[in-house]
């Protein structure tokens, strides 16, 4: 059974407990819940070097880290739907969409961190606002530039619906406003893929 470390806020876990219902595997992942198993759950974080989530330890005891990464291995072990596209360019676009999709989580991620982690009066506002600014001119991109899909939504998707719904939660959906495009969108997407709404965080 492949070991994971379970949280019900963040993004690029909820990526990959999307691959993990899309690829239909739950049979062969058992995800760590924090508050159920805190001190497993706690074990494999920490056996992240960077010490982020999601970790994973597959059956012969091999850590692996990085949602990207995990998503790609779970991908091998089903083979439809294919979430990695074979067909280099094909690809090479959903690696680009899901860069530019974790590149707005993270900046998103590091906003949130900077009230949470950094004492008020160490707080640095124009930092914030430089990863503000990330976010922004990500979002402004992708309504530009719509993306789309064939048959199903691949990695590249999942990874943009994650983005959204981490901004649903972490900045009251101010994005909805603006981005008319990306939020029908995110409608199509809703529909195509169950376990968006499945992994939906709590609202706390
Ligand atoms: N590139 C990593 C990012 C993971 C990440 O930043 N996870 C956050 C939680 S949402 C984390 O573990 N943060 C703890 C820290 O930065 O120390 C991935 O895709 O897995």
């Amino acid at each position: 059974m492949i070991q994971i470390t379970q949280s019900y806020g963040s993004p690029f876990v909820r990526k990959v407990r999307i691959a993990v219902s899309m690829k239909g595997i739950a049979n062969k992942v058992e995800f760590i819940d924090p508050q159920a198993d805190s001190k497993r759950n706690e074990e494999l974080r920490a056996s992240n070097p960077l010490q982020k989530i999601p970790a994973a330890r597959l059956d012969d005891g091999t850590l692996i880290f990085d949602s990207h990464v995990i998503c790609e291995y779970l991908d091998t072990l089903a083979p439809s739907p294919q979430l990695f596209p074979v067909a280099s360019i094909e690809r090479v676009k959903a690696l680009t969409l899901a860069s530019l999709a974790d590149g707005i989580m993270e900046a998103a991620v590091l906003v949130v961190y900077e009230s949470r982690f950094r004492p008020e009066e160490k707080r640095h506002q124009e930092w914030v606002d430089r990863q503000q600014a990330k976010v922004d001119a990500g979002l402004a991109y992708l309504e530009k530039n719509v993306p789309n899909w064939k048959s199903h939504p691949d990695y590249g998707h999942i990874t943009l619906a994650c983005a959204l719904g981490f901004l649903d939660i972490r900045q009251a959906g101010t994005w909805r406003a603006k981005h008319p495009k990306l939020l029908a969108w995110l409608g199509r997407f809703e529909t195509a893929v169950p376990a968006f709404a499945a992994t939906a965080p709590p609202k706390s």
